[in-house]
């Protein structure tokens, strides 16, 4: 079993935390993005989509996108449980994670997407204004974050959960797409340093 990516990408590192909260190593297989390795006939024929994370298994099935990737280990490994547990806390997790892929994350990669001089030649056309279209989105979403938080540990409770890795890996990701993080919202910053601070280099995410 092997895990294709590019270490530093934001999706690839939702795995790798992922992995590193339930102990489990796996090998990885490093594919450079910005060197336009994911384009390549030979990995096109791994993923058409052209996309990592992307897990191999021995027998040679396929399978990509994160959160599957992430829900096969957990099946796999219930233990912490990331997705939750019973019928409410299961669709509380995905409700939250959900809102953090696709509230937060999703913007804060358009930004990085359409703005970064980086991403030139990867997201053709670059479109300026859809990035700074997609700013107050995050500031807003980071607004209803810190509302939750005011009241929770952890972004989809008391526990944490895969929304927590969601968020963790925006947030990270907003210093590369160079989004200031709004001031004022202390819950927001209490809880990032809280799940920043368990993984060291030596975890490698
Ligand atoms: N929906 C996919 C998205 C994967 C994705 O966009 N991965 C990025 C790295 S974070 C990528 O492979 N980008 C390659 C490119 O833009 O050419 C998932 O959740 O895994």
């Amino acid at each position: 079993m092997k895990i294709i990516e590019t270490r530093l990408a934001p999706n690839p590192r939702r795995v790798r935390i992922f992995l590193a909260e339930k102990g489990i190593k796996v090998d990885f297989e490093e594919l450079d993005l910005m060197k336009k390795e994911l384009q390549t006939e030979a990995f096109s024929r791994i993923n058409p989509w052209q996309r990592v994370p992307v897990l191999v298994l021995d027998d040679g099935t396929v399978i990509t996108e994160t959160m599957a990737i992430c829900r096969y280990f957990e099946e796999l490994n219930p233990e912490p449980a990331l997705f939750g547990k019973g019928a409410l806390g299961r669709a509380r997790i995905e409700m939250w994670n959900r809102r953090m892929e696709l509230g937060l994350l999703f913007h804060v990669a358009q930004v990085f997407r359409h703005l970064h001089p980086a991403m030139a030649e990867l997201e053709v056309p670059q479109i300026k204004d859809w990035a700074e279209a997609n700013k107050p989105r995050v500031a807003q979403q980071l607004e209803l974050m810190n509302t939750q938080l005011q009241q929770c540990r952890y972004v989809a409770g008391d526990a944490y959960s895969v929304a927590d890795i969601t968020a963790l890996v925006a947030m990270d990701f907003m210093r590369l797409a160079r989004i200031k993080r709004p001031e004022g919202l202390a819950h927001v910053e209490r809880w990032y340093a809280d799940v920043s601070t368990p993984f060291t280099s030596s975890d490698g995410v």
